[in-house]
């Protein structure tokens, strides 16, 4: 048995010996698979993180770059100029002053390509943004008889502040101007440039038609219309276009900040912006934010609704503004227009947003630069379409007002209304609870009828 024992110790001994080697083996590898394949895990993530965040950075990038700063240039991130003018020259800026209602002696010694101070909230930096899931854009800009260096700036600063990769094209339209700046010396600036088109209008239309125009040869899934003096500030694309990507059926404006008419200061600020009411003549107007809306939003960086939109800016899905009907095409010139297409938005379903996050400066001109006559007849059209038994406080309020009916060519207006097949009816949701709790923001105010909206 010893013997037996001693002679089979060494079998055992290497038994013993190969199975906690065996063991050991087993168990380092099994862990140090675990461990790197943890670690394979782990590893790609963080590099797609950081990748993501490079990636994120150049799909960012804008058609065109700004020029390098200089500080000391005039309006230079937005400051105010003051110039020391001689009796010659001051005369000159007198004249532009008169012709444009802007002080375009001023804007034409501001660089095309000034930088702007930032002015938004700034938890508006923190929101990320999916690029490549965004909706492309096509923003429309109609001008008429505007200055060169305003109209430049405008064109040159969304190019500047608006991803490549979403920006499909800048429209230009040309609202039948005569001055001899826009002609020949426009079409050979803007050959020049990447992702600028066009189009001439072949008759005076007004700014409707004007745009109507210009959407017709957009190629982006969203439209967002400018005014022709304006300037974009940084990262002012995004959020709109999030916002739609979201909501399709939303209308989202920008915050609306000023540029000074004379000395081109930007007076844009970071608070909370104000959002756009009414008044019975049916003159736009402005009001702070409702206690109900602040309750409703989670965060400053989300919309806030608004009953109406100031002008111009806005962004829209095509699709989703070919539903509304877009504009009313019988509006002249300008004027009652924005109004109107306020409250279709909101009594056919869809919601008028202004966006913190999304801030363009606007020169505000002196006093408006061309006849607006036609305003109290696009008015009335709105009246006459949208107010039902409300009309009759817009007319009590604005007895010129009446005389306009007469004119009025509100059949084409009613058939359109009208127009739109039954499906379409059978999905709109009337929100007439929504332009109630908006309307005018004063809890007394008269309330729109309950009714169907297209009838
Ligand atoms: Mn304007």
């Amino acid at each position: 048995m010893a013997a037996c024992g001693r002679r089979n110790r060494p079998k055992l001994f290497f038994f013993l010996f190969g199975a906690t080697l065996l063991g050991y083996l087993i168990f380092f590898r099994h862990n140090s698979g675990d461990v790197s394949g943890t670690k394979r895990r782990e590893a790609p993530g963080e590099e797609e993180e950081e990748g993501g965040e490079v990636e994120n950075e150049k799909l960012k990038k804008p058609v065109y770059e700004k020029p390098p700063l200089d500080l000391n240039a005039l309006g230079e991130m937005g400051r105010a100029v003051k110039l020391n003018l001689n009796g010659e020259e001051k005369r000159k800026e007198e004249e532009s002053l008169k012709k444009n209602q802007i002080n375009i002696y001023v804007s034409d010694r501001v660089s095309l390509h000034r930088r702007l101070p930032e002015r938004w909230n700034p938890l508006c930096r923190e929101l990320k943004y999916d690029y490549r899931s965004l909706p492309t854009t096509s923003v429309v800009i109609a001008f008429y008889n505007e200055a060169w260096s305003t109209l430049l700036r405008t064109v040159h600063s969304v190019l500047e502040t608006s991803p490549d990769i979403l920006l499909n094209e800048v429209v230009l339209v040309d609202d039948y101007s005569d001055r001899a700046h826009l002609k020949e010396p426009l079409e050979r600036y803007l050959a020049g440039l990447k992702k600028v088109r066009l189009v001439r209008a072949t008759k005076r239309e007004g700014l409707v038609r004007a745009r109507l125009l210009g959407a017709s040869i957009t190629t982006g899934d969203v439209l967002t219309f400018l005014d022709c003096h304006c300037e974009c500030h940084e990262g002012w694309l995004e959020p709109l276009l999030q916002r739609i990507k979201e909501e399709p059926s939303a209308v989202v404006c920008p915050v609306i900040d000023v540029i000074e008419w004379n000395t081109f200061q930007y007076l844009g600020n970071s608070g909370e912006p104000q959002i756009g009411g009414f008044d019975w003549r049916l003159v736009f107007t402005w009001h702070p934010i409702p206690e109900y809306e602040q309750k409703r939003r989670r965060s400053p960086t989300d919309v806030i609704r608004s009953p109406t939109m100031a002008g111009g800016l806005f962004a829209v899905r095509k699709d989703y503004f070919h539903y509304l009907g877009t504009y009313d095409t019988g509006m002249e010139v300008w004027g009652g227009e924005n109004l109107e297409f306020s409250f279709r938005i909101w009594q056919c379903g869809g919601s008028l947003e202004i966006h913190p996050c999304s801030h363009v400066g606007h020169v505000f001109p002196k006093k408006a630069p061309y006849s607006r006559s036609k305003a109290l007849a696009n008015s009335v059209r709105a009246a006459e379409v949208w107010m039902d038994e409300l009309k009759d406080l817009f007319y009590h309020r604005n007895p010129h007002a009446r005389l306009e009916v007469a004119a009025l060519v509100c059949d084409s207006v009613v058939k359109r209304r009208s127009s739109l097949n039954t499906d379409q009816v059978a999905l709109i949701s009337l929100r007439g609870d929504s332009l109630v709790n908006l309307w005018h923001s004063k809890p007394n105010a008269p309330k729109p009828p309950k009714k169907q909206c297209l009838t």
